[in-house]
């Protein structure tokens, strides 16, 4: 028989790991490939990046690509395996009314978590060296009611991002939006800083007293150790981009040597075997059903 993708929910997967004193780890991926690399190394769950579902289509982060085209990228991940995606899907790709849409179209697809941002659409990436204006609180808090109203199952797992100090703004103004955010029935927070050092963070930690789950991306501040994030009070960590910068990391070598060599035998010991990526394909168990 194929072996289904079954996924537990993200808010499953998080009950467990906050009952046992630890927390959530992510991986960002953009294709269910990536995902399922995650998975076997480990992680808890895949975080469907939009830098990386844009960058694989070599494409700014930037609101360029449509809700269908990241849903396609996430529910192709999600059916590859047996841990949840918790979906990046940036600032909701509208209003109110595409808020409500995309999480009737992300249940649909098996999606058991979403992250939705409060800066105002069309967002930048949160790197970008530019204004990363916030909507109003309260517009912001109404595209989550409507996010909780539109959701079918119990399970269904909406994670309120604030970006206040990505915009410059202060820890108190992070605090205060999240705070408004639970009211409005957010089920977890995401508090991303771009500082070296999560020292930010720890800040907002210190004072949210783990009113709801937070989730962090430690891209900029690297040397967080996760056991010091989860006493700091941290239920989740998502890695969002490393996989990427490693796969740009080696194909940029590999090609570069195939181009200088004109032959690949140094590059054999390196690089993944073909029967390697017939196991991840599941190539046996589709061959079984030929016999069937
Ligand atoms: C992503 O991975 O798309 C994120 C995290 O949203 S960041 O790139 O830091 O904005
Ligand atoms: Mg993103």
């Amino acid at each position: 028989m194929l072996k289904s993708a079954l996924h537990p929910s993200f808010r499953s997967v998080l009950a467990a790991r906050r009952a046992a004193g630890s927390a959530v780890r992510v991986a960002g991926a953009h294709d269910a490939l990536g995902g399922r690399l995650a998975e076997a190394a480990g992680f808890d769950a895949v975080w469907a990046s939009s830098l990386e579902v844009s960058a694989a289509r070599c494409l700014p982060d930037a609101s360029v690509l449509t809700m269908t085209e990241y849903l396609e990228a996430a529910a192709n991940t999600q059916k590859a395996l047996g841990i949840p995606v918790v979906a990046d899907v940036d600032t909701g790709y509208g209003n109110n009314l595409n808020v409500a849409h995309m999480v009737r179209e992300y249940e649909a697809a098996g999606i058991t978590a979403v992250a939705i941002e409060d800066k105002q659409f069309p967002k930048m990436n949160s790197f970008v060296a530019t204004s990363h204006t916030l909507l109003d609180t309260d517009t912001f808090a109404s595209k989550l009611r409507v996010a909780k109203q539109a959701q079918r199952t119990e399970d269904f797992f909406v994670i309120a991002r604030t970006e206040a100090l990505i915009d410059g703004l202060g820890v108190e103004v992070a605090l205060e939006r999240c705070h408004a955010y639970v009211d409005a029935g957010a089920d977890g927070v995401l508090v991303h800083s771009k500082k070296p050092t999560n020292e930010q963070v720890l800040a907002f930690l210190a004072e949210w007293q783990d009113r709801a789950p937070v989730v962090v991306v430690p891209t900029t501040y690297p040397d967080w150790h996760i056991d010091d994030a989860v006493k700091a009070g941290v239920s989740t960590v998502i890695y969002a981009n490393q996989g990427l910068r490693a796969t740009i990391r080696a194909l940029r070598e590999t090609f570069s040597t195939i181009v200088d060599q004109g032959a690949t035998t140094e590059l054999e010991d390196r690089i993944a075997s073909v029967k390697d990526i017939f196991a991840l394909q599941g190539l046996a168990e589709w061959q079984e059903l030929e016999s069937a």
